[in-house]
């Protein structure tokens, strides 16, 4: 089958570039920001992101990682669905009054980041949340939008969306391909 490379390192590295100026933009500043990565590639995502604000501003920001899973609900038995939790949480910051970023690989239904909000909220009471994603591929099942985004890539449902990266695969690559 045959795939179409959407990004390639170069242009993996120059959008979090953008994203990094775009987060301090928006914040004016990196005060009380805490970046947290949505596994598994959320999380060296967010890394990078935290290592390039520490290149322009010159601060530290304080990370975490959200583990969401697809979670069958054996409750309604009759859509046989999964749905997204979250079976672990590691944010050592307090996130009272902060501003969480929220970072994920691939934006879809939103169901995933929906799950994450609440269990952020279960953890404190961050004074506002903001999501960045690599990639927005569509296709949302409820009401959630990315504030920064790597590339808005329009597919359909049956097109599959590959993110590889090289601190969990051998290369930086977005590719997308016909199920
Ligand atoms: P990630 O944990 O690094 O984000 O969802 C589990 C993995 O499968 C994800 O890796 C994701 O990259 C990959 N994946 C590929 N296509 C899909 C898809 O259509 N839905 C989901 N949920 N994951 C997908
Ligand atoms: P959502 O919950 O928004 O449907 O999906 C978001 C999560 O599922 C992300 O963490 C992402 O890794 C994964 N996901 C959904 N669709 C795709 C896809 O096409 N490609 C990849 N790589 N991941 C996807
Ligand atoms: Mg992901």
């Amino acid at each position: 089958k045959s795939k179409t490379t959407v990004l390639d390192d170069a242009a993996i590295r120059r959008a979090l570039t953008r994203i990094s100026h775009e987060i301090i933009e928006k914040n004016k500043g990196v005060e009380d920001l805490v970046l947290v990565g949505i596994k598994t590639r959320g999380v060296p995502i967010a890394q990078r992101l935290k290592n390039k604000i520490q290149e322009i501003e010159g601060k530290d920001l304080p990370g975490g990682e959200l583990d969401i899973t697809l979670y069958r609900d054996d409750l309604t038995p009759k859509k046989d669905q999964a749905e997204p939790e979250l079976k672990a949480a590691h944010i050592k910051a307090n996130i009272d009054g902060k501003k969480v970023i929220l970072v994920d690989d691939v934006l879809y239904t939103g169901r995933t980041v929906r799950a994450a909000m609440d269990a952020l909220i279960d953890l404190g009471r961050p004074s506002q949340v903001q999501l960045a994603v690599l990639v927005d591929r569509g296709h949302r099942e409820l009401p959630i939008r990315a504030d920064f985004v790597g590339k808005n890539v329009p597919t359909s449902q049956d097109e599959v969306v590959t993110v590889t990266l090289s601190e969990t695969d051998e290369a930086d690559q977005v590719t997308i391909f016909e199920k």
